[in-house]
């Protein structure tokens, strides 16, 4: 795991996943959710911080949900430190198993650590024939204080996939989207920004995203959270993934030779 510390901030990336765990500014809480029950052992992903999804997003019949990249030990190829005191970690997926079934790709994954975390996920399709098809996502884990009192806007007029309720495709309406049940919902073709307000950490946080035509909302609530055995059954209470990619009818199909990178910016500031 390498530990990053700058003048605004600390991080934390493990090279199991290439997972950011940790982003804290100074004089500010976490801003990523960690599970306190997360198993950190081979075989299985960290829960919390920002997942690295890809190829796939969700459940696929014996394989791991999500795709298998967030769960193998990635290589950091370099890191340095910019002129403004920025830390810029370059991590690269080695040859894995699964990269000979699929057809070839490289990705690369680089970490920026400064007052704001920047993301970039970069595949670039190998092949010299075949196109690449997959699905890519962040799926951020932000801390928050109490979810009944947090909203996210940016989604008003978004169509979306309700999962929670027989996958019905619904159109967003409200300004502020509030969590009071389960919320699995893939918001579609948007290129939005989205911006999670907590009063009780007197914080909005910012999603800026580039290359991302989905966006996922997304709270276990009681139920689910029971059922997860590397998440505290009231853990729900101190997170929402807002999740940032292109997933299901907004999935990548990447002509050979091409390159894919989707990028976020994670900021924050006062309520
Ligand atoms: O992004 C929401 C979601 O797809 C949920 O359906 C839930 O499965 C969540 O991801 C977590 O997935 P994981 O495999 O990390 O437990």
């Amino acid at each position: 795991m390498v530990e990053v510390k700058t003048h605004w901030s600390t991080a934390e990336v493990y090279m199991h996943g290439a997972h950011v765990t940790h982003f804290q500014k100074h004089n500010e809480p976490p801003l990523l959710f960690l599970s306190q029950l997360s198993h950190f052992q081979d075989g299985e992903p960290i829960r919390g911080g920002v997942p690295v999804i890809f190829p796939w997003f969700g459940p696929r019949t014996g394989m791991l949900t999500h795709g298998f990249v967030r769960n193998h030990a990635w290589e950091l190829e370099n890191s340095e430190t910019a002129d403004d005191g920025s830390v810029i970690l370059r991590l690269c997926l080695p040859e894995i198993p699964e990269t000979s079934t699929h057809s070839p790709f490289t990705a690369e994954y680089i970490v920026t650590v400064s007052d704001e975390l920047t993301l970039e996920f970069v595949v670039v399709n190998r092949s010299r024939t075949e196109n690449l098809e997959f699905e890519n996502c962040l799926h951020t884990y932000f801390a928050v204080q109490d979810i009944t009192e947090v909203s996210v806007t940016g989604l008003k007029g978004v169509t979306y996939v309700d999962k929670v309720d027989r996958f019905l495709e619904k159109v967003e309406t409200g300004e502020r989207i509030q969590i009071a049940s389960e919320m699995d919902r893939v918001y579609t073709n948007t290129t939005a920004a989205t911006e999670i307000h907590d009063p009780g950490f007197q914080r909005r946080i910012r999603v800026d995203k580039e290359n991302s035509a989905s966006t996922v909302v997304w709270n276990p609530w009681i139920a689910k959270a029971r059922q997860l055995p590397d998440f505290g059954d009231d853990e729900y209470r101190g997170m929402v993934c807002v999740e940032s990619g292109n997933v299901g009818s907004n999935r990548i199909i990447l002509p050979p030779g091409q390159k894919s990178a989707l990028k976020v910016r994670l900021s924050s500031d006062g309520l």
